[in-house]
């Protein structure tokens, strides 16, 4: 167990929380102090008790006590902010790494033995290093519990990590205006108990079952939609936001812009693929270029066939 972490939702908390009490009680100090002398010295040398003004030529000692003071208390607040945040840049050697990965405008995590969910998932009392990658655009991940907060930037490999000694829930936003729905960009992570985490990282949920119901054409498509963040932008009831609904897609002509040339191509499989790994090679006109992102080596091809009949199924009624 890593120290301080032991009852506080990171091990953060502490060194955070007293960097900041402690700088905010310098200010506080200071805000009433400044005030109180000021408003003394108002009433003390007002015009009708001090009708002539003194002319003051300085005084080393009082110049020298102002400036070694504050300069001590800056030196402290610069060492407990940067103590605190060396910390939080060095993971320890056994952390549990989970790749991160932020795009517009959804998280999700990456683990080890390939699962990916919109909702990270930790088990308490272990050093959790995550490896953040952003897919687009400049995001930042913060999970105000724990005091955690890391701009991701496209192209950079940043990590952070944080051990948890409190089971729960907590939330955590992008903390960079990235666009659009940029607010949509939360979730949460669970803090479980070893053995909770462990059963739930045996239960593979990744492997969505189809059968051939209708029913069950959906529930999988809208659980591969969700995990990959796919209904930030795209809606099944035919309303439009950031990218077209899915609603009424497949099967019909679909007007494209490809190489600056407007074309009509009918939506098949060899499209929807296409528009998954290749977004940007045909935009439906209408829409912006460069928004969608490629899903080449995320969205695997049974997963795109589970779309295809997602996208059937809507284009039945
Ligand atoms: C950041 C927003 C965004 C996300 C996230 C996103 N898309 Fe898109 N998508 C778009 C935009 C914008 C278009 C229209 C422009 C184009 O053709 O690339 C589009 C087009 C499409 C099309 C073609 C639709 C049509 O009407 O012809 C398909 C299929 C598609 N996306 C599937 C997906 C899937 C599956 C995912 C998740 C794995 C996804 N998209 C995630 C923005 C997004
Ligand atoms: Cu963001």
């Amino acid at each position: 167990m890593i120290e301080g972490s032991m009852n506080n939702a990171s091990n953060f908390v502490e060194t955070v929380d007293n960097a900041f009490i402690f700088i905010f009680g310098i200010s506080l100090f200071f805000l009433f102090g400044i005030t109180i002398v000021m408003v003394y010295f108002v009433i003390r040398y007002r015009k009708s008790k001090n009708p002539t003004a003194t002319h003051i030529e300085g005084n080393t000692t009082l110049e020298i006590i102002w400036t070694v003071i504050p300069t001590i208390l800056v030196v402290f607040m610069f060492y407990y902010g940067w103590s605190g945040w060396r910390f939080q840049r060095d993971a320890p050697e056994d952390a549990m790494s989970i790749k991160t990965i932020a795009r517009m405008w959804s998280f999700s995590f990456q683990y080890d033995n390939g699962r990916i969910t919109d909702t990270l998932y930790v088990p308490i009392h272990k050093p959790i290093s995550l490896d953040l990658q952003a897919q687009d655009v400049i995001h930042s991940l913060y999970i105000p519990a724990f005091r955690l907060k890391q701009d991701m930037v496209p192209g950079k490999k940043d990590i952070v990590w944080f051990e948890s000694g409190k089971e729960g829930e907590y939330e955590i936003f992008c903390a960079e205006y990235c666009g659009l729905r940029h607010s949509y960009m939360k979730t949460v992570v669970k803090v479980l108990s070893q053995e909770d985490f462990d059963k739930w990282n045996t239960v593979d949920t990744t492997a969505v079952v189809v059968d051939n119901t209708e029913l069950g054409v959906r529930l999988a498509g809208k659980a591969i939609m969700r995990k990959y963040g796919c209904i930030a932008c795209h809606t099944s009831d035919g309303s439009k936001l950031v990218g077209p609904s899915y609603k009424g897609v497949y099967g019909h002509k679909v007007t494209v812009i490809r190489d600056g040339e407007e074309v009509e191509v009918v939506a098949d499989d060899e499209y929807i693929r296409r528009s998954i790994y290749e977004p940007n090679a045909e935009i439906v006109k209408g829409y912006s270029k460069g928004l969608m992102v490629s899903y080449k080596g995320q969205v695997t091809e049974d997963e795109i066939t589970q779309l295809i009949e997602y996208f059937k199924s809507l284009s039945n009624n």
